[in-house]
């Protein structure tokens, strides 16, 4: 066996080596995504619900008649709040009923999650 047919052989057997890696590390990203579509299915069972009264993109703010937020124990009323991305106010319109996630970012309640309800 000469010095190329060596090298051959060794570059087959790393090659298998590697795609036999390559199934391996697929199978376990998978499995990462399954993980992660449950997380995500359980923080929307923590959305709230609303419907948008009105939009001010450049203030970065939203008016919501929302139902009960029960992590900043509010009931439910009508109120404004700022959105902690602008952007998100792209994704809904006045009259939309939304679900949402709001918290205490810097002592104001702003939405940190937004999205027009099903
Ligand atoms: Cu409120």
């Amino acid at each position: 066996m000469n010095a190329f047919s060596k090298l051959a052989i060794a570059i087959a057997l790393s090659a298998a080596t590697s795609i036999a890696t390559a199934q391996q590390s697929a199978h376990g990203g998978h499995d990462a995504h399954a993980a992660q579509a449950g997380h995500q299915a359980a923080a929307t069972t923590e959305l709230a619900d609303g419907e948008v009264k009105k939009i001010d993109k450049e203030a970065g703010k939203i008016t919501l008649r929302h139902g009960e937020l029960k992590n900043l124990k509010m009931p439910p009323m009508s109120m404004v709040f700022r959105v902690k991305d602008a952007a998100m106010l792209d994704q809904v319109k006045v009259g939309n009923k939304v679900k949402f996630a709001a918290d205490r970012v810097n002592g104001a309640v702003t939405i940190v999650q937004l999205q027009a309800a099903p």
